[in-house]
């Protein structure tokens, strides 16, 4: 019997005395087995990569034995569960980052050399995961990481692109899109698990029968497709536990069409039912732009579909009814890609469990909690209902549903005002009839919260009024954060051990608030010189990869000046440029003894275009139209060089951040939800020079606005309904525009369009406005940075400032007041 077995297997695993070693030995051991029976090369003959292939299996051995104890263990607790929801997780490399969480770096670094190689030439070895787009899906992987180290019993889902975002080529300094075939070279730390599966269907049919005088709807598909899963373990830090990300891939079903077969057309018949599998093909590379495209609908049906298949087979294993459900069982949804999985729920309760809407509804309405990461209503999701009837019937018809008994509701509340039910209706009447995602999950979720403090302001009073007017109970917001796992102790190992060693600690990795005590330190010259020359090491990595990577030569001396993140008009990149060409031109009209007081700059570009974003991509253009003048003018020299690093994902990130003196952060005020890049800057000691919009608000909270350099007005001041007209443009606006305008920087006909989006009455993200107040901060900047003492201590005082902006914090808070979830840890 099954029970026999296992207690047969508990007693030889006793034999073997337990888990893995990991002393060097051991390791070499694992290692050599691993390049022979899993790479299948001789243990005597192997390469780079290969070491690291083989490399990584062995950690995937460790990894697996502790996902497998903590899942055992939380099978054994059955503690309540939080199902974290994503399209999108922008996970990069995890060789690294595995071996610090699982406390074995030092070890293998050991065993390696051992073998004659080094472990960090290895770790270059990997390639990204980059199946997001990106902040809201680094946020994601870095809550994930977070949610491990917090010993919470979670598992995320999400679905396996086998094309990731694609990589950015920039040729004669436009941008080109190269698909990004991730898993080419195989990807060791997913687990394929080909029973775990489930079928997902589309299109048909639905058709209303009854029993007993009981109605019921049955829907017949007209298509299913396998969900298959990919478990890939997540390690947390300093704790055994390690979670489940667990991604579906599309396969052909099991249930072959016999017509087809039948007909003779064997060949076609088999090519067709191949074409499931295009579901998970590709991600969709346009952050926050809804298209209305049926691929796109299908890939989110097909995730929710199988996850909550998965959840409640899961449930139901330990549970007979459905009345524990909200009590056992938390899902979190990423914005509102995900947020079918309500209807979903609904529909599997109703027309397969049996149960009766008040009690279906009841049972969705404690268990779902919704996040949105956008402050306008363009970026709210919606879809075309043509589009949903055809390929979801029955969600449609739920979803009228519940929009029909929540307008019956509102109007009981609030009367007959038609223009607040129209705005609140989940169904957009229009030229395109459409679901509104966000009022769906609104309605149907028991938290909505924001990403920062400034962004649930917006949402009160603009975005979601007239939904808090209705609910204020319902909307919160919990800062985001970012691990100090990846961002300091993986990407910056030098910082890492320098503030380890004058906390006295390395307790900060696990409990972030202590980087506080760095404070009583800042004045230190002796902790300065060190933290000065922790940060040279990382500028002289930085310039090296400059330097292979786009051809131009830095010198350590200047200023590296930042910005690097996903090219938006919001984001205003533009701002940024038209800053160096005044920068530059100042250069060229001062004589020799006034450049000789120039502070040097380095001015560094990254980040990818959506590939319909001509915008965009023409900002991209212009970046390098600036560079090539810049950079061969013999003039400016060393002063000023300015490089756009091409194909920014998680990994160049990791090697840029540490290597920047300075970052920016200039949105338009009012546009960015939170911003997460600055908060990994500030961990790395990289003084800010940002607008007060977003997180940043609460970063100045922190560290105190003297310690970075603010741009513009604050937000109170200076509300984006833009009550107060804006104030003059200034004659170097003008000036610079014109350049650009006039040629001065080569393909005039090409940048017209950038030139006439900053005319006065065009200016939308107010570059115009900001110009002045841009430049000071900059001219500031410069000041601060020949004041070595200055500049150091501001920097010491932004990393001991930034403990409110990890991870740690923001998960902590959902689980306590949207969760409702406890730490379940395994014993070691
Ligand atoms: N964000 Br909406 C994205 O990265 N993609 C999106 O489609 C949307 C939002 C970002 C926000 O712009 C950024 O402000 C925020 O910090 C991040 O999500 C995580 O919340």
């Amino acid at each position: 019997s099954l029970g026999e077995r296992r207690a047969k297997a508990e007693k030889m695993f006793g034999l073997m005395d337990g888990f893995l070693k990991n002393d060097p030995m051991s390791l070499q051991k694992d290692i050599l087995d691993h390049v022979e029976y899993t790479v299948a090369r001789s243990r005597f003959n192997f390469d780079d990569f290969e070491a690291f292939q083989a490399l990584s299996h062995s950690v995937r051995d460790r990894l697996i034995e502790r996902w497998h104890d903590t899942h055992q263990h939380f099978k054994k607790q059955d503690p309540k569960r939080l199902y974290f929801l994503s399209l999108e997780f922008l996970m990069g490399r995890s060789l690294s980052n595995s071996v610090i969480n699982l406390g074995i770096r030092d070890e293998y670094a050991e065993a390696l050399s051992q073998l004659g190689f080094e472990y960090e030439v290895l770790a270059e070895q990997e390639g990204d995961a980059a199946l997001g787009n990106g902040g809201l899906a680094r946020l994601s992987a870095c809550q994930m990481d977070s949610l491990a180290t917090l010993d919470y019993p979670v598992w995320g889902y999400g679905l396996r692109y086998q094309y990731g975002l694609f990589r950015q080529v920039i040729v004669d300094g436009y941008q080109h899109e190269q698909p990004d075939y991730w898993l080419n070279f195989g990807n060791p730390w997913e687990i394929e698990r080909i029973q775990v599966s489930y079928s997902v269907k589309f299109y048909g049919m639905v058709e209303e029968k009854a029993s007993n005088g009981v109605k019921y709807k049955v829907w017949t598909p007209g298509e299913t497709v396998e969900a298959v899963a990919y478990d890939n373990p997540i390690p947390g830090y300093g704790t055994r536990n390690a979670i489940n990300l667990r991604l579906w891939a599309a396969k052909p079903s099991g249930q072959y069409d016999l017509e087809s077969y039948n007909t003779g057309d064997y060949i076609n018949a088999i090519v067709n039912r191949q074409k499931a599998e295009t579901i998970s093909y590709v991600l969709y590379p346009d952050d926050r732009s809804y298209q209305g495209k049926e691929l796109r609908l299908k890939q989110q049906y097909f995730f929710v579909s199988a996850s909550v298949q998965d959840i409640i087979r899961r449930f139901k294993d330990v549970h007979d009814n459905f009345d524990e459900f909200p009590d056992k069982v938390a899902f979190q949804i990423n914005d509102t890609h995900p947020s079918l999985a309500i209807v979903e729920v609904l529909r599997v309760l109703i027309d397969e469990e049996c149960l009766d809407w008040g009690k279906a509804w009841e049972i969705v309405c404690r268990a779902f909690s919704f996040t949105t990461h956008t402050v306008n209503t363009e970026g709210l999701e919606k879809i075309p209902v043509d589009l949903l009837g055809s390929l979801l019937p029955r969600h449609l018809q739920i979803m009228y549903d519940i929009n029909h008994r929540f307008m019956e509701d509102l109007k009981r509340k609030i009367g007959q005002d038609y223009s607040r039910l129209e705005r609140m209706s989940i169904v957009e009447e229009g030229i395109v009839k459409s679901i509104r995602m966000a009022n769906l999950s609104i309605i149907c979720s028991h938290t909505v919260n924001g990403v920062s403090r400034v962004h649930f302001e917006l949402l009160k009073t603009r975005l979601f009024k007239d939904f808090y007017d209705l609910w204020p109970q319902k909307f919160q917001y919990k800062t985001n954060g970012v691990t100090q796992r990846r961002w300091i102790v993986v990407s910056n190992p030098g910082l890492c051990s320098l503030i380890s060693k004058w906390l006295g600690t390395e307790a900060w990795i696990r409990n972030v608030d202590l980087l506080a005590g760095l404070r009583e330190h800042a004045s230190n010259p002796v902790l300065q010189q060190e933290w000065r020359m922790t940060k040279t090491i990382n500028k002289m990595r930085l310039a090296d990869y400059i330097e292979t990577s786009t051809g131009v030569k830095v010198s350590l001396d200047a200023m590296f000046d930042v910005q690097v993140k996903r090219i938006h008009e919001y984001k205003r990149q533009l701002l940024n440029i038209l800053g160096i060409i005044y920068r530059y031109d100042c250069i060229k009209n001062m004589n020799k003894s006034d450049r000789k007081k120039v502070v040097p700059r380095v001015c560094i570009i990254g980040g990818k275009a959506a590939p319909g974003y001509e915008v965009a991509k023409k900002i991209i253009k212009l970046c390098h139209a600036v560079a090539d003048k810049v950079n061969n003018d013999d003039d400016v020299g060393d002063l000023l060089k300015v490089v756009f690093i091409p194909d920014y994902n998680v990994s160049v990130a990791e090697l840029v951040i540490p290597g920047s003196d300075l970052s920016q952060h200039i949105s338009t005020v009012g546009h960015e939800a939170s911003g997460t890049g600055s908060m990994k800057f500030l961990m790395n000691g990289c003084l800010l020079l940002a607008t007060a919009d977003g997180s940043t608000v609460e970063i100045i909270e922190e560290i105190g606005v003297e310690n970075m350099f603010l741009v513009g007005t604050k937000l109170h001041e200076d509300p984006q309904s833009g009550d107060k007209p804006a104030p003059g443009v200034s004659i170097q606006f003008i000036r610079v525009v014109s350049m650009v305008r006039n040629g001065y920087f080569g393909f005039k006909e090409y940048f017209n369009s950038l030139c006439d989006s900053l005319e006065d009455d065009k200016d939308f993200y107010k570059l115009g406005a900001d110009f002045s107040s841009y430049l000071e901060a900059q001219a500031m900047a410069d000041r601060v940075f020949v004041n070595k003492e200055k500049w150091t201590c501001m920097s010491i005082l932004s990393t001991a400032g930034s403990g409110k902006f990890s991870s740690d914090r923001t998960i902590e808070e959902y689980a306590k007041h949207a969760w409702g979830i406890e730490p379940c840890k395994c014993p070691f």
